[in-house]
């Protein structure tokens, strides 16, 4: 159980159209944050706050150029070699890393710096969508709903490929999507030609995120050893619950089904890393804005470890279960 964390600020929005995600990690460690996260891990290692720089030249030379669309794709791949890079080092040091975005584009580096330092990391993608459109199939031209095209190697392109030479090729069958509700026509065809599991929310209503969550980590890691990363978009739950995001979809996962999916990864000993994004702290009304924060916390305390058992642990001081 990785007992130091990193936390990676990546604020970014520029893989979509809304400004503000890139907002985010300051206002939530205004809001508090830190202590949230003191209560979590044992030590935090707080690394300053990861910047987009726009390279709006390049990118709009790119855009003349290119058949597809996939809007600031310079500038969201430059910004996310530099994430691969700083996760990647992070990971290497054994922390748990914590990235909060950042729209959901920040996965491209968050991905590709976790499997450049574990290749067999699965991955649990907590989404409304299923974020594999290419350029060719995205009805919007965002690259936040592209990220798994790009590191399934779906789409190429020698204008992207030049970009895109850090990411390693992610197995679809090495991730799974839970809580989708707003899957895209060409994204449809993408799923069944590289048989990625997704259970959509109404499948967690029908069996119960007990059952899902115990079906999708075997189905990803039957021998029980391999380490997990949960890429955590906030639409994935309902937007009662997180209400500042730019693309709520309605019926998602409640607040609890999302604790207990965190819960359970967790209590495997071997989540190593996760994602928060698409919090939007420009969008809603103070109530929502208080909502969302709750929320945020609620599912960073699910962290906590249930059994943090080592080695050297021999008295009782074992955290509580946090069940609620
Ligand atoms: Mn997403």
């Amino acid at each position: 159980m990785r007992e130091t964390l990193t936390l990676i600020q990546a604020a970014a929005w520029i893989g979509q159209r809304k400004e503000g995600t890139n907002l985010a990690p300051g206002w939530l460690k205004h809001r508090g944050l830190l202590d949230v996260l003191r209560e979590t891990f044992l030590t935090i290692d707080d690394l300053p706050e990861l910047r987009e720089t726009l390279l709006e030249e390049e990118d709009q030379i790119f855009a003349e150029h290119f058949s597809a669309r996939a809007y600031n794709f310079p500038s969201v791949a430059k910004y996310n070699r530099h994430l691969s890079t700083l996760v990647e080092e992070q990971m290497n040091l054994l922390n748990f890393v914590l990235t909060v975005g950042g729209d959901h584009s920040i996965a491209l580096g968050t991905l590709s710096g976790v499997l450049r330092a574990n290749p067999n990391t699965k991955i649990i993608w907590v989404d409304a969508h299923t974020d594999i459109n290419t350029p060719e199939t995205s009805p919007s031209g965002n690259i936040h709903g592209m990220p798994l095209s790009f590191l399934m190697k779906l789409y190429q392109h020698p204008m992207t490929d030049e970009y895109m030479d850090f990411v390693p090729r992610l197995d679809p069958k090495n991730v799974i999507v839970i809580g989708a509700r707003d899957i895209d026509k060409g994204e449809v065809e993408l799923i069944t030609k590289t048989g990625m599991t997704v259970y959509t929310s109404k499948e967690v209503k029908a069996y119960g995120i007990e059952t899902v969550i115990k079906e999708a980590r075997k189905k990803l890691d039957p021998y029980n050893k391999d380490p997990f990363h949960i890429s955590f978009d906030v639409d994935g739950i309902d937007p009662t619950y997180a209400p500042s995001t730019g693309t709520a979809v309605a019926g998602g996962l409640t607040l609890n089904e999302a604790k207990y999916l965190i819960e359970d990864v967790r209590r495997t000993g071997r989540l190593n890393s996760m994602d928060l994004v698409e919090i939007n702290p420009m969008l809603g009304t103070q109530e929502d804005l208080q909502t969302t924060l709750d929320t945020t916390f609620s599912l960073i305390q699910s962290l906590k470890a249930p059994e943090s058992k080592t080695k050297n642990d021999s008295s009782d001081k074992k955290l509580p279960l946090n069940l609620n």
